[in-house]
């Protein structure tokens, strides 16, 4: 079933003729304005509407749209790198098929994205932010009308923007600076549905939080994970990381003077990284407040889609790990949060595994644009279309009032004023329907490309299921594996703390994931399988230009 193909354009059809006229597209197009809000780095559980949100932390107006929309908990993203994710969000193809395999090469300036084809339907388009593609370039990019990016990674203070053109030095904090530049681009819009992607510096690292938010989690108690420690029947390569660029005893993005620090008290400055890491991401929750203000302020919040998710995950310490790249559940799983109350019942929590390559036929066919020519993802418009159809999914009046009478910088009503999803007004918790019920996937592939500017991580190719993982490292030259690979039981073992590539009682289940994966790969034109020669984790720290 290359693809999934036949399936795929059974649901789009049903789909379409569920949601109706509305998403035809016309000479006019009808269809609703979109606002993309992306972060970098930003892991799942970074979020207060998390199943088990990370040292407890709150973002209020993060939750909100979670609460007014649905909440999908089990996202995830394809290759776990910045330039290559990104890619694959805006146009639907893995890595092997895009060739952005790493962060130094650009968006090919040929390839169909859902901005490209938002923009041929009659939309209005603007790319505010990090782009992070080709990162030599800060010209503006093909399918967006309006342009406001940056060389490089940006600083997190008096960055230098090519704003449409005219590049200029602006002060202030980065988050805050893109947030009134998006706020202003949105009010000065006319008739046009629009497209929006408003990209975030945070919470990638060097971690720098704004000053009133430097001291926010002082009070949180940080111990290397014990996952750090448990390292036995793992490959190798992970306890060879622990002291690189990548591993929790190294410099810790410069945040470490002396390394590699094993020492117990080694552990404080670790702290001082995760805190810095979560105190950038208060000030994203403070720009998705001010959008959804300035939507609101101008009538436009309950006809856009707000899609709210991040590049990649990012490991804070388990398995003795920093950063993202690998297959481990916190670098692969991103948030991923969409508001709109015309298609989605509010509270709504969904518990199919969608991916990073679902975004650009998701949005596609949300606007009623023209489909893009190929795409390995899926539209997962047909799983917000189920929730709606489990009841009344119209806007609550009198959460509608709260909000005309709500602050600044709030969606709707107070900050803080929601509580986790499941306590919600309108919360319908876990959408009924076991996932495959409407043929949605049940498994997965995942693969990464080993970098010579970051020696620090194998290449990777794996399977994920719901319950299960299966991931293995090729050397590169065809040959057997010169790593041990790794086999979970997601279910029993959700932290991935127990390698059962050597258990007999898994061969069987250990061969149909083989079988799985060669599967997966066949179906989204991985093979033939080309990658770098893996030259092994290395002690060298990465380029000061490229940190
Ligand atoms: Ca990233």
């Amino acid at each position: 079933m290359p693809f999934g193909r036949k399936p795929r354009t059974k649901l789009n059809s049903a789909a379409l003729a569920l949601v109706g006229a509305v998403l035809l597209p016309s000479a006019a197009p009808a269809g609703p304005n979109v606002v993309v809000i992306l972060t970098d780095d930003q892991r799942w559980d970074c979020v207060g509407s998390a199943d088990r949100p990370y040292l407890g932390i709150r973002t209020p107006n993060l939750d909100r749209l979670a609460a007014e929309g649905a909440r999908f908990r089990n996202a995830f993203v394809t290759t776990s790198l910045c330039s290559p994710s990104r890619a694959s969000m805006l146009s639907g193809l893995y890595a092997h098929t895009h060739q952005v395999i790493n962060n130094f090469t650009d968006f090919p300036a040929d390839l169909p994205s859902y901005p490209r084809q938002l923009q041929a339907a009659g939309y209005e388009t603007a790319y505010i932010g990090k782009f992070h593609m080709g990162e030599q370039s800060d010209e503006k990019r093909p399918g967006f009308d309006y342009w406001i990016s940056h060389t490089g990674q940006g600083r997190y203070d008096e960055n230098t923007f090519n704003i449409d053109g005219t590049r200029k030095v602006v002060k202030g904090y980065y988050t805050k600076v893109v947030t009134d530049m998006a706020v202003e681009w949105l009010r000065g819009r006319g008739d046009r549905p629009f497209l929006l992607v408003l990209g975030h510096k945070a919470p990638h690292g060097p971690f720098v939080p704004e000053e009133k938010y430097r001291h926010a989690f002082d009070a949180a108690k940080i111990e290397y994970p014990a996952s750090a420690f448990d390292l036995a029947g793992k490959p190798r390569w992970i306890a060879e990381r622990l002291d690189t660029w990548h591993g929790i005893y190294g410099p810790l993005y410069g945040f470490r003077n002396e390394f590699p620090d094993r020492s117990g008290a080694g552990v404080k400055v670790f702290g001082d990284f995760v805190r810095s890491y979560l105190g950038t991401i208060l000030s994203v929750d403070d720009s998705v407040g001010a959008i959804c203000h300035a939507l609101k302020e101008t009538g436009r919040l309950e006809d856009t889609v707000i899609i709210f998710t991040s590049d990649n995950g990012f490991l804070l310490g388990e398995h003795g790990m920093i950063d993202k790249r690998t297959m481990h559940e916190e670098s692969i799983r991103v948030p991923l949060l969409v508001r709109y109350p015309k298609r989605i019942r509010p509270g709504s929590v969904i518990d199919e595994m969608v991916l990073n390559i679902d975004l650009a036929p998701s949005i596609v066919e949300l606007c009623g644009a023209a489909p893009l020519p190929k795409v390995h993802g899926r539209s997962w418009a047909v799983l917000l279309e189920r929730t709606s159809r489990a009841g009344d999914h119209r806007p609550d009046p009198e959460r509608e009032q709260a909000g005309r009478a709500g602050a600044p910088g709030t969606l709707a009503g107070a900050s803080g004023s929601v509580g986790p999803v499941a306590g919600a007004p309108g919360s319908v918790g876990p959408v009924a329907g076991a996932p495959g019920s409407v043929g949605w996937r049940t498994s997965w592939y995942y693969e990464y490309d080993y970098e010579k500017q970051f020696p620090y991580t194998p290449n990777v190719r794996g399977v994920r299921t719901a319950d299960w993982k299966y991931v293995h490292y090729p050397h590169g030259d065809g040959k057997p594996d010169r790593h041990k690979a790794e086999l979970y039981n997601l279910r029993a073992d959700p932290q991935e703390r127990k390698n059962l590539i050597d258990d007999p009682a898994c061969a069987d289940r250990l061969a149909d994931l083989r079988a799985e994966l060669a599967r997966l790969m066949n179906e989204c034109d991985a093979l033939p399988d080309k990658m770098p020669l893996d030259e092994g984790v290395k002690m060298e720290l990465p380029e000061k230009a490229i940190r």
